[in-house]
């Protein structure tokens, strides 16, 4: 892809488009950004891409911005029913996301991870289990890093790959692995992007008020294994009915994972232990006694058995990647413990964004939960909440944009206060729990409303956490 003198149109600028941006001017392209929020929302920023001879259009999409391209790179947020994104498919301009551009100059292999839950958890474990077994590894992607910044990385591992005693090398790049995590935002936008490891986690309803049904989000998720061969391989979850349905699009080879019942050929538990099964009528080989993983959950056995999955297409050897696994701890904001004080325990559970999420977080305690729900809605169905609510929940407290439609439609399942911000839900059920009981923040909505992003709605919890009188 020669962009030399080229004329791309960056949309967004967000952590991807400021990205993509300077990554396009370094290829020698004629760069132009375009975002919606002011110069002044965007000082911080428009001085370095001045500098970088980018040009800046803030406070809006102009029409013919976008008609005087050659190439668009929308960043993962910009939703391509945008009207100007829009009509610029209409009149056949090539329009790509940030995965898409990057993945053009990536070097090495890459597995790419998606689902609905689970993705940052997996991602992270995967790439330590390839570090630790010794593999140059990079990791990026919707997780927080722009996948742009890691094409120099790749470039150089590569380079020093090749440059050692011929031993060490394996065939071509092969040594090499980006670990991404990849969203349906960024998934939706891909054209040639071929993982040679896929795997999807779940799929369960999120981002409707994007996609606007579940099976435009689902084909969204599909779209990971599009372009996979027959020599690729493609993981999905056994147990999960639409990830299921991903196995009839695809030509690379699939590997399943099940927590309850032995699998043809993949990760599965069986007794109290995890087997991995390299091909159909094979003997299963022990990787890891269940009782082993550090983490809380039964989703988090769902997601050791996605990592043991790539980690055995990878070649990595079952002692490494256990001692691994038995190593790993929570990753910030995903069933984080934040603190015990008088035997209640407080949970950073920031990133269950969506009502699967919250349902696994909720499913990982017994009973005694104080949930701390609301946000941003998302199209979501707040009802789906309500068995395990009455089980396992105390009482709720909502707060944010989203709380006046999930009062509506739990009430009567469970004690609920409207507490509108975070401080107010913290102070409120740290004085209703009793010893024994947990303090949850499990939201089920984005946190836009009120917050940056999920990563400033968990520190926040935590400092109203830390903030609360022994
Ligand atoms: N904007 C426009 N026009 C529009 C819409 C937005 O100009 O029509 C502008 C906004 O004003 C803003 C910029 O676009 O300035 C924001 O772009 P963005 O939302 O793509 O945010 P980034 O900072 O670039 O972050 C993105 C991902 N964000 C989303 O998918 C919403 C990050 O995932 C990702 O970590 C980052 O790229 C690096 O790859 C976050 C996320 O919430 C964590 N992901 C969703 C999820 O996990 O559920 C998919």
């Amino acid at each position: 892809m020669d962009l030399k003198n080229k004329r791309v149109l960056v949309v967004g600028l967000g952590k991807s488009g400021i990205a993509a941006a300077f990554f396009l001017r370094d290829l020698g392209a004629r760069v132009t950004v375009s975002d919606t929020r002011s110069a002044h929302a965007l000082a911080k920023d428009i001085p370095a891409l001045l500098d970088a001879g980018i040009m800046v259009e803030s406070g809006g999409h102009g029409l013919l911005t976008f008609r005087r391209q050659d190439l668009i790179v929308v960043s993962p947020g910009v939703p391509l029913d945008t009207p100007e994104v829009a009509q610029a498919i209409a009149f056949g301009l090539p329009v790509i996301g940030e995965l898409e551009l990057a993945s053009r100059f990536l070097q090495g292999k890459v597995v790419a991870i998606t689902g609905s839950n689970g993705k940052t958890t997996t991602t992270t474990l995967i790439g330590k289990i390839f570090a630790d077994s010794g593999l140059p590894t990079l990791v990026g992607g919707n997780i927080g890093l722009p996948v742009v910044e890691l094409v120099e990385k790749s470039a150089e591992l590569v380079r020093t790959q090749e440059a050692g005693p011929p031993a060490a090398r394996k065939d071509d790049n092969s040594s090499v692995w980006n670990i991404l995590e990849v969203s349906s935002f960024q998934l939706e936008t891909t054209v040639e992007f071929r993982p040679e490891i896929a795997l999807v986690l779940n799929i369960t309803p999120d981002h409707l008020d994007r996609h606007k049904t579940f099976e435009r989000y689902a084909a969204a998720k599909a779209m990971i294994t599009t372009q996979q061969g027959p020599g690729d391989f493609l993981v999905l979850n056994a147990e999960d009915v639409p990830t299921q349905m991903v196995a009839a699009k695809t030509r690379a080879q699939i590997f399943w994972f099940s927590a309850v019942r032995r699998i043809k050929q993949g990760a599965f538990v069986h007794g109290e232990s995890i087997f991995w099964l390299a091909k159909e009528g094979g003997t299963p080989e022990p990787v890891l006694p269940v009782a082993e993983i550090p983490l809380m959950g039964s989703h988090n056995v769902e997601n050791v058995l996605a990592a043991v999955c790539a980690a055995k297409l990878a070649g990595i050897a079952s002692a490494s990647i256990r001692a691994t696994v038995a190593a790993f701890h929570a990753v910030e904001h995903r069933l984080e413990p934040v603190r015990a004080l008088r035997g209640v325990t407080y949970y950073n559970d920031s990133k269950a964004t969506n009502v699967d999420a919250t349902l696994k977080a909720l499913a990982s305690f017994a009973g005694g939960v104080h949930l701390i729900l609301g946000g941003k809605d998302k199209d979501s169905d707040y009802t789906l909440l309500s068995p395990l609510l009455r089980e396992r929940a105390v009482a709720v407290y909502t707060i944010g944009s989203a709380a006046e439609k999930i009062e509506r439609e739990l009430a009567g399942v469970v004690k609920m206060e409207s507490a509108e911000t975070l401080q107010c839900a913290v102070a409120s059920a740290a004085a209703a729990a009793k010893a024994g009981d947990v303090v949850l923040l499990a939201p089920a909505c984005s946190s836009f409303d009120q917050f940056e992003n999920y990563e400033h709605r968990g520190r926040v919890f935590r400092e109203h956490v830390a903030a609360l009188q022994e």
